[in-house]
């Protein structure tokens, strides 16, 4: 059985609120790729995406975040029609299961349909700075997450550079957050991310995990990204398949700093760390 969303009894449209929350939430990643190993085409993989999303809503997912286009460095972009053939029909059946649905796209076109479709929150590595994307978010009444990257995923980890990293992230995500409510998104609708792995270096990452509390008095929440990143193996020496723990203790760690969404593959293993951890900060 579904356990019921910590939103029920809110509009999951219209009154998301992720700063008022003072425990922090889990966001289940769902990935809508195509099997290019099946012939069972779009439905297998509209099938697959479901299937996960539903196991990641009974390990006690707060909201999922669908994406229908790889970002990871080296990665190249899908056109918007098979995106769309990608992420709609997931986005159409996940809205029926009473969880806040975010989609992942930097495509004003994605964002419209999707929200269209019921989305709540669109997560946007680009900041939504494609031509419209502020409108679209705006007019849809849909929540944001401001991701800060250096660069295009193509070529963002080609020797990135910054003078300092903690002071420049933020400075561009404080104009992002600027342009967001010039446009009518409204600040309670706003949540920022400093983009780990997007055009830095592992000192870079580290840094920013470092001073993650800087980022916390812009009025606006923030959300973090380490899930399963080739950070935490450069730490670690591990396999991408064995980044569980490392995972668990990188957002755990977020968490002390101030995080209040995680983004990641590993709901469970997540949300037990999240239950020590909340079970501990609730003694006085
Ligand atoms: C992040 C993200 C990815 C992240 C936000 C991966 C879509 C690469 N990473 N969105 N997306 N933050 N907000 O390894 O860190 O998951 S894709």
């Amino acid at each position: 059985m579904l356990s019921p969303s910590r939103f029920s009894g809110l509009s999951l449209r219209k009154t998301l609120d992720f700063y008022s929350y003072q425990t922090p939430l889990i966001m289940g990643i769902v990935n809508v790729t195509p099997d290019s190993f099946s012939d069972g085409g779009l439905y297998a993989s509209t099938d697959n995406a479901i299937r996960h999303a539903v196991q990641l809503i009974e390990e006690g997912a707060d909201i999922l975040d669908i994406g229908g286009e790889s970002t990871r460095p080296g990665s190249v972009p899908v056109c918007v029609e098979e995106e769309l053939r990608r992420v709609l029909p997931v986005v159409r059946n996940l809205v029926n299961k009473n969880i806040p649905i975010s989609v992942d796209t930097s495509k004003p076109e994605i964002m419209r349909a999707t929200i269209k479709a019921g989305a709540t929150m669109i997560n946007d590595i680009n900041a939504l700075r494609a031509p419209e994307a502020l409108e679209v978010v705006a007019a849809g009444g849909a929540a944001v997450c401001i991701v800060h990257m250096q660069g295009k995923p193509k070529n963002m980890q080609v020797d990135p550079q910054y003078d300092d990293v903690v002071t420049e992230v933020k400075d561009f995500l404080r104009q992002r957050i600027d342009a967001a409510q010039a446009a009518g998104i409204p600040r309670e609708r706003i949540t920022i991310d400093p983009g780990f792995g997007f055009g830095k270096t592992l000192k870079h990452n580290l840094k920013l995990l470092r001073y993650l509390d800087h980022f916390t008095d812009m009025g606006v929440s923030v959300l973090v990204g380490l899930s399963r990143k080739s950070m935490l193996g450069e730490v670690t020496d591990n396999k991408v398949s064995n980044q569980i723990y490392s995972s668990v203790s990188a957002a755990l760690f977020a968490v002390t700093k101030g995080a209040k969404i995680l983004r990641v593959h590993d709901v469970k293993a997540t949300k037990d760390a999240l239950a020590v951890y909340n079970a501990v900060i609730k003694q006085t």
